[in-house]
């Protein structure tokens, strides 16, 4: 049996196979190594042999186990084995599919000088419901949040689609209404709008978002988050089409809890502790 695979995350995956040793097949012909993990890396395709002469269901997965627990890993049924243990397999198999694609949660603020930044997120392997908020201390900042539901689609899951929701609400003494660069106005002190969007994911992790509102206006928007700068020192950006912009250096202190410095074109320059969970 011969099974080409192909890595098209940013993470390794050490991939394990039971019940048989494999031989790698990547041009080294009959010096092929046998091994039963291959650690697949980012973009790498490879191509395992095994003779399956051993009858059996046998389990294949990655050795990251949240990663196996979130849908790396598929059974290779050889024979027609009965398992005394699972009496319906094709029921068990749907059972196993469906515990692996649990949703997970995510939460964090930054409690900064400059006001609340923060997002909460769930998401199994293909859904994702996410809220990102910024929450000024006075009416001059503001409050901004914004809700997508989405669905990543393809099987490299580049593209997804969503419906959101944005709402925000400021006071600047006058009611101010801005250009973005289409030259649409935009009503930026009140606002609450449902909008219908596609976001793609660029080379390098950037994410290209277009959004367009039920009020006609349009936005454009490029944003990565987590670049590795250091060991512990993270960096991230986003720059939209209402010529609104935003940088900021994170340095992790512990899982849960960093130092995060950001200049928002909004709220100005802030400083404050990261929580997340
Ligand atoms: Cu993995």
């Amino acid at each position: 049996m011969r099974i080409t695979i192909y890595n098209n995350s940013m993470m390794r995956h050490p991939m394990h196979l039971h019940g048989f040793d494999f031989r790698v097949i990547n041009g080294k012909g009959e010096k092929s190594p046998l091994k039963n993990v291959l650690d697949i890396m980012p973009m790498e395709t490879d191509t395992i042999e095994f003779l399956a002469n051993e009858e059996g269901d046998w389990f294949f997965h990655c050795h990251i186990l949240y990663h196996m627990m979130a849908g790396m890993n598929r059974v290779f049924a050889v024979d027609d084995y009965k398992n005394p243990l699972l009496p319906d397999k094709a029921k068990a198999y749907k059972m196993l599919q469906r515990e692996s694609n649990m949703p997970h949660f995510m939460i964090q603020n930054d409690f900064a000088t400059n006001g609340n930044d923060g997002e909460l997120m769930l998401m199994n392997a293909r859904w994702s419901l996410g809220t990102e908020w910024r929450l000024g201390y006075n009416n001059m900042h503001g409050y901004e949040v914004e809700t997508h539901l989405g669905r990543y689609i393809g099987k490299m899951q580049w593209l997804m689609p969503f419906i959101g929701f944005d709402w925000r609400y400021r006071k600047m003494g006058k009611d101010e209404h801005e250009k973005n660069i289409f030259g649409q106005v935009n009503k930026k002190d009140n606002r609450a709008a449902v909008s219908l969007g596609v976001m793609y994911t660029l080379p390098m992790l950037v994410n290209v978002q277009a959004e367009v509102y039920h009020d006609g206006i349009f936005r454009l928007s490029l944003m990565r988050e987590d670049i590795p700068v250091s060991k512990r020192l993270r960096a991230g950006f986003m720059v939209n089409s209402d010529l609104e912009y935003m940088a900021d250096l994170r340095y992790i202190i512990t899982r849960n809890m960093g130092v995060r410095t950001h200049y928002d074109s909004d709220m100005g320059f802030g400083a404050g502790v990261l929580i997340n969970y």
